[in-house]
């Protein structure tokens, strides 16, 4: 694997469940307790804020409550170790990739622990609850909400990752299902542009066909291993 120097790695809710954090598809995961239209919607939050406020609300206080686990942490001291190009897209909202000391992470969904505000657009750091309509501390409007990515808004930052994507020797994926797009899609995009792909889930994924390997089993065990070979070199 010496030939490989720029890497983009997706995470998805899988890496951050043996932290205790509901995945969305498995089991009496999140989307089981909510229909999505409802709680991921633009449409949802216009219908019923509330609903989808408490539903933001009460995962961002799980977050806080939770730690990262091994499979962070190694993807910790790749971003340290790693001299060429990494870029750790995820899908997640939780910030156990920072927590765990990753530097190089990309929310394309954006983040639980981050407040938007849709009368003027600013974006600020927020560990409390939105439920009570607090006022904008830039503009004061009662107008935040949680930023993070609903169902047919416009994922962050895609050209930064669409352009990691085209640099890419290796594109890994880690912990999702493969369910969504454009999220989904990028492992296409990464075998177009002459990337190797691996995917390290609990089960395959739907996009399985699509890599070049796949290793089944838990991201705690997978992840350090893959990290700890890739490092030796
Ligand atoms: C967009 C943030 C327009 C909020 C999320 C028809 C066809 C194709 C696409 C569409 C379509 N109709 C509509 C669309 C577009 C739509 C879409 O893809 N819909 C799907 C349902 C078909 N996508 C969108 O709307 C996106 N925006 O398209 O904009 C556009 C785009 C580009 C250019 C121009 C215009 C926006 C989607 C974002 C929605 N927001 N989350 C929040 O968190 O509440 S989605 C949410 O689910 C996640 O963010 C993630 O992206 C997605 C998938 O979840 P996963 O992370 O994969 O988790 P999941 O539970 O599904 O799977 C967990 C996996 O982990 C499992 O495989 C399991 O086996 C594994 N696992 C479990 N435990 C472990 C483990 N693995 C290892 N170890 C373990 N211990």
């Amino acid at each position: 694997m010496t030939d490989i120097r720029n890497i983009v790695v997706l995470t998805g809710a899988g890496i951050s469940a043996e932290s205790g954090i509901d995945t969305f598809r498995d089991a009496g995961g999140l989307w089981e307790q909510h229909r999505v239209e409802d709680v991921a919607t633009p449409e949802g939050f216009a219908r019923d804020p509330d609903l989808v406020q408490r539903f933001y609300d009460a995962r961002r206080e799980a977050v806080q409550k939770v730690k990262p686990n091994a499979a962070h942490e190694a993807l910790a001291r790749l971003d340290a170790e790693w001299e060429g190009d990494l870029l750790i897209v995820t899908q997640n909202v939780d910030d156990l990739h920072e927590r765990a000391g990753a530097k190089r992470v990309l929310h394309m969904h954006g983040e639980l622990l981050s407040a938007l505000c849709s009368a003027c657009e600013a974006r600020h750091s927020w560990s409390d609850t939105l439920f009570d309509q607090p006022a904008c501390p830039g503009c004061g409007e009662q107008a935040l909400r949680p930023d993070v990515v609903w169902f047919g808004e416009m994922p962050y930052e895609m050209e930064r990752i669409y352009t990691a994507l085209r640099r890419a020797d290796l594109f890994v994926s880690i912990g999702t299902s493969g369910a969504v797009y454009p999220a989904a899609g990028f492992v296409r995009d990464a075998r177009e542009y002459g990337a190797r792909t691996l995917e390290l889930n609990l089960e395959r994924g739907e996009g399985s066909y699509w890599f070049d390997e796949s290793r089944q089993g838990l991201a705690s065990h997978l992840v350090p291993d893959w990290v700890a070979n890739l490092l030796a070199g």
